[in-house]
């Protein structure tokens, strides 16, 4: 039996996550999308199921009788009502990253997937999906550096569009440090703070770039991110926690070392896609897998909330750039 998908939000990721659906995951099928602009969900999905429908609305697709899961892949102010509409339709859901754009609008969906008494919902933070990342919360979770007292993280694209303003560096891109981090240190933030370089003139006049967050845990562990959306020269991801004992770093991406013309040279990412393919295809595998198996155990509302309280408290911190306090409220048990 294969799991019949509909994907909302065809663009860049949605796209994609068709493609892997399709063509590397097993038991799944797309079999509907959805996107505002209807010519381009059915450019994407004709290549992979050419009998796919095509909704014009997103509600339409999560009440579809043979539509059994969704993915939701459109902007991120978008998810929240698709995500309330398909918990609705008692229908699995895996939500791109961030789950919502308000701690309102992710309490509500808590609640909506309580009432429901079951997880319905997996969030797509694939970070710690990634094999460095892996191998990086074991060395620390094994004592090998002793009990970590500093992380020094950056988050690095290549250049982004008008459309990306200064909060987007928050919710959209700064959101994956805050949900990986916590995961990587078994531990919460408690406060946050912004600090504004020299501006890049790669740049434009409603996004201030690049951007240093401050963050501080429970147990005093500091972290600094440098967020930094043009820096030009490709996509990278750093990470090095500094323990006791010893620091410990996430590998580079494998990728050949070149002695050529009087330099050795090793090329660097220019896409996310590329740089997380992996992550990205467990992620969606795990969800495939969970919906035939009546079981989600990938990130939940809950890493979806506790991410957005420290999104929104970095988002107040670039407007005061003072300390802000991030306070997050006791699990429920069904997220345990
Ligand atoms: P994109 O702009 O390429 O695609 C978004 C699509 O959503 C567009 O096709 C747009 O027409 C459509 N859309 C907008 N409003 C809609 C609505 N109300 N209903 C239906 N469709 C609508 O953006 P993207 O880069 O593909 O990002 C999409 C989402 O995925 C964002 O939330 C983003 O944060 C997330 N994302 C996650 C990762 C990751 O690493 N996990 C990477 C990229 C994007
Ligand atoms: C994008 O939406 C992603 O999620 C990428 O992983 C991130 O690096 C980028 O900054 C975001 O815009």
């Amino acid at each position: 039996i294969k799991l019949r998908i509909g994907v909302i939000g065809t663009g860049a990721i949605g796209s994609d996550h068709i493609r892997r659906c399709t063509h590397t995951l097993s038991g799944a099928e797309i079999v509907a999308v959805s996107d505002v602009n209807t010519e381009n969900a059915k450019k994407a999905v004709t290549p992979y199921n050419p009998n796919a429908r095509v909704y014009e609305s997103g509600h339409d697709l999560i009440n579809a009788e043979n539509v059994d899961a969704v993915i939701i892949a459109s902007s991120g102010q978008t998810h929240a009502e698709y995500v309330l509409s398909a918990i609705k339709a008692g229908k699995y859901v895996f939500c791109e990253k961030p789950l919502a754009t308000t701690i309102e609008d992710c309490q509500n969906i808590i609640q909506a997937e309580q009432d429901q008494g079951r997880r319905l919902v997996q969030v797509g933070f694939m970070r710690p999906y990634d094999k460095g990342y892996r191998e990086l919360k074991k060395i620390i979770s094994d004592g090998i550096i002793g009990s970590p007292l500093m992380v020094h993280a950056v988050h690095r694209n290549q250049k982004v569009g008008e459309s990306y303003v200064t909060h987007m560096s928050i919710f959209e891109t700064l959101i994956h440090e805050l949900d990986v981090l916590r995961w990587l240190l078994n531990d919460d933030y408690i406060s946050a703070q912004v600090i504004f370089p020299r501006q890049t003139n790669y740049t434009h006049e409603k996004l201030r770039d690049p951007q240093i967050v401050l963050l501080e845990t429970k147990s005093g562990i500091r972290i600094d991110v440098e967020v930094f959306v043009n820096c030009q020269y490709g996509y990278d991801i750093q990470c090095s926690v500094v323990g006791e004992k010893g620091t410990a770093s996430l590998p580079d991406p494998a990728a050949v070392s070149l002695r050529l013309g009087e330099k050795l040279t090793t090329s660097i990412l220019t896409d996310w896609k590329d740089r997380f393919i992996e992550a990205y295809d467990i992620e969606i595998q795990e969800f495939i897998n969970g919906c035939l198996a009546g079981q989600l155990n990938g990130p939940s509302t809950w890493n979806g909330y506790v991410a957005a309280i420290a999104a929104v408290a970095c988002v107040k911190a670039q407007d005061t750039l003072a300390i802000e306090p991030i306070s997050i409220p006791d699990c429920p048990a069904m997220y345990k």
